[in-house]
This record gives C-alpha cells, structure tokens and sequence, in this order.
C-alpha cells in the first residue's frame, strides 16, 4: 500500500495556503487511499527565534486543526514530531550523508538566514540543517508520496538525493519518495503581496487569510486584496498576479478552473465577493469544530499519543536497519 508522510510547522497560525496547499488534499483523498501519517513537525518551528509557550499553544492548535479539517485518527496517523525519537535519531545519519554545500544551495535558508541577519538575529545552526530533518521524517516513515505545496519542492528532492545516496553507499534502506501538489492553490500568495507566498509567519497579517479568522475578517481581507490598475479580470500571473491568486483560491474553492473564471467575472469587486463567500463557507466548518475539539483537549492529547505510539512502532526498525547499515554496532 502506498504510504503518505507529511507535516505543518507550528510557526504561525495556519493560513487558507496551509490548507488549500496541503491539509485539505490529506483530508479529502489522502488518508482514504492511503497508510498515512500527519505531523506536527514542532522541532522544525526551533529553528527560528521563538517563544516556548506559544510554540506549545501553536503545536496543540495545529493539531486540533488537522482533526477538526476532517483527518480522522481511525484512517491516518496524527501524531507531533517530538514524541518520536527516531526522526532526531536518523537526522544524524542524514547529515552523515548530505553535503554542507547542498543545504546552503536551500532558498529557505536563503532568505530566512536574510532576515534573521536583518533584524540583528544570529542564525541557528538548525536553520542550516533541518531540510535534513525533513528527509529523516519522511526517510523513517518509508514514505512514497510526501503531498506539499510548491515552496517545499526543493526539500523533497534533497530528501529523495539522501535516499538514493545513502541506498547505493550503504545498500538499499530507503523507499525514493516523491512530492505531490494540488492541482491548483499550489502556492497561494499574500493578498497584500502577490509576489510573495502567503505565509504564516509574516509579521503583517493584513495579506494573509487565518483559518481561525472570523468571516468578516475574511470578508475584509480579500475585499481589500491589491489587484493591479487594470479593469479587466484575466488570468494571468505574471502581468495580474494579485488577480490571477484571487482566480486561483477561487478555482480551489469550488472545484473550477481559473481561467474559465475570469471570464464569468466582469469586474475586480465581483471577482472578489465571490472569492470572499466561497473562502468563508469553505473554513466555516473547520472554525465550528475547532471550536468544539478545544472545548476537549483529552480528546486531542489521546490522539496524539495513539499516533505517536503508533509512528513510533512503525519506524523503528526501519531507522534500526539504517543504524546496522551505516556501520554502527546493534546494541542490545
Ligand atoms: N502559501 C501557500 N500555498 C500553498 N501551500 C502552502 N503551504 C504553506 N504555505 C503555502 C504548504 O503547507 C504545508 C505546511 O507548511 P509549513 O508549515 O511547513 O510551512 P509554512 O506555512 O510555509 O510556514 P513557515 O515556513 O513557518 O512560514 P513562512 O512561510 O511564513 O516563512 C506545506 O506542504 C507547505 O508547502
């Protein structure tokens, strides 16, 4: 059976791009097709200045937001990286493998390395280092498909480089995963920054749609999305990116197709009332039953255990295999 791994990073509060891009495809087709896993991955939320209480608070909301998207704990497995030691574990063996070259060739440590120096910040080693992080995740879990958006495209082939590597130095580990994306909404981009990914942690929220956001909140910041000085709505993302990203969450929304769109719509603001209703009634019963699974943190916690226990069991001797193959004496 194919086996699906994938994760959010409790950074921020999870954005319409976390969703369109990711958790709403694990709900929807993932976890039915598929042995699944879906984690918190917390250890990656250290690698840029943080808080601890709120990277705990972000870790319980992330996670009570994938239950309340709709992965269900009888069909898939949810669990938080930390609670399973065998991802730090074969984390090392990988950095055995990759190169100091090919992790600083990673456009988030590019530009995230950028700002920290900007804002006067040191850069954490494990900035540096946790696209290796990364591939022990989904390397651990004998992962096949590995279902993101766009921007982690890069970390998934550095994954499947590791794979192929460390398979031919130390003889076959490793299943060679692949990335698969959305057909639309792979990257949703910043409402008041169309050039830039809607991400979750940007400092102004005012571009960026929360799950948690009440719906006139919503309302309010699609209504005031940048378009461009034109009139005419078309898709086009190099020369209207701010409406072509309007089309796109739209397309994503209702199951249509962008350019289709742009022809039903005859103006900017109808583009985006529209756009406004269909992202409402969308997130409206992820809200509802969030509200309800906070009211039931057990409930969460129970989960969470289940699935760590669970992750745990199925990749230990997988990561056991990979400490045997490398050269390292078993212990007991
Ligand atoms: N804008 C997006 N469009 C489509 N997919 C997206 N994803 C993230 N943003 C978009 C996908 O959501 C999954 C989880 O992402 P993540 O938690 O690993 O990272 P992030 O949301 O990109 O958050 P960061 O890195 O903490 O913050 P930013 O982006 O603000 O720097 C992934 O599958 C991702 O592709």
């Amino acid at each position: 059976m194919t086996r699906i791994f994938s994760g959010l990073k409790p950074t921020g509060h999870l954005t319409l791009g976390n969703y369109l891009g990711a958790l709403r495809r694990w709900v929807e087709v993932d976890q039915h097709r598929a042995e699944a896993l879906f984690c918190v991955v917390d250890l990656h939320a250290l690698t840029v200045e943080h808080d601890p209480a709120r990277v705990r608070r972000l870790s319980r909301q992330a996670a009570t937001l994938m239950l309340a998207a709709g992965l269900d704990p009888e069909r898939c497995t949810v669990f938080v990286q930390s609670h399973v030691d065998e991802h730090a574990r074969l984390s090392y063996l990988l950095e055995c493998t990759a190169t100091d070259g090919e992790l600083r060739r990673m456009i988030q440590y590019k530009e995230k390395g950028t700002r920290a120096r900007e804002a006067g910040e040191g850069v954490r080693l494990s900035l540096l280092t946790y696209p290796v992080l990364m591939a022990a995740d989904i390397l651990a879990h004998g992962a096949d498909e590995v279902p993101v958006g766009e921007d982690q495209t890069q970390h998934v082939e550095l994954t499947r480089d590791l794979a192929v590597r460390f398979n031919q130095r130390y003889g076959q580990t490793f299943t060679v995963p692949r990335a698969t994306r959305p057909q639309v909404a792979a990257r949703v981009m910043d409402l008041q920054d169309p050039g830039s990914k809607m991400g979750k942690s940007h400092e102004s929220g005012a571009g960026i749609v929360y799950l948690l956001d009440e719906a006139d909140q919503v309302r309010k910041k699609i209504m005031r999305a940048v378009t461009d000085s034109g009139r005419e709505v078309r898709y086009d993302r190099e020369s209207s990116p701010g409406v072509a990203n309007l089309l796109e969450i739209l397309a994503a929304c209702t199951g249509g197709n962008p350019g289709e769109l742009a022809a039903v719509h005859q103006s900017y603001g109808s583009l985006k009332r529209d756009t406004a209703d269909a992202v409402v009634e969308l997130l409206r019963p992820v809200r509802e039953r969030h509200a309800e699974l906070a009211k039931d943190s057990g409930y969460v916690e129970e989960v969470l255990s289940a699935g760590a226990e669970r992750a745990r069991a199925a990749a230990r001797p997988r990561v056991d295999a990979a400490y045997a193959a490398i050269g390292l004496l078993p212990g007991r």
